[in-house]
């Protein structure tokens, strides 16, 4: 069974963003699907087992960007 795990994401204001997030959370092992609300930074994030936030951070950042909290 998969598990679901929520993120807001700033800084992102292109699709271009959008493409660049989803990418660099869809590396992290285990990561089944990405989707990225532009509008709200939310980001939903279906795992094989659940995802450490940490690797969620650091991937948004790789990408550019800031998890808030
Ligand atoms: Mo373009 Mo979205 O630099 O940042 S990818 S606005």
């Amino acid at each position: 069974m998969s598990d679901t795990s929520h993120y807001t994401v700033t800084g992102m204001t292109c699709a271009h963003c959008v493409a660049s997030v989803t990418e660099e959370i869809s590396d992290i092992p285990g990561v089944e699907a990405v989707s990225v609300d532009l509008p709200t930074g939310a980001v939903t994030v279906i795992s094989e087992g659940l995802v450490d936030t940490a690797a969620v951070r650091a991937a948004v950042e790789e990408a550019g960007y800031r998890l808030a909290g």
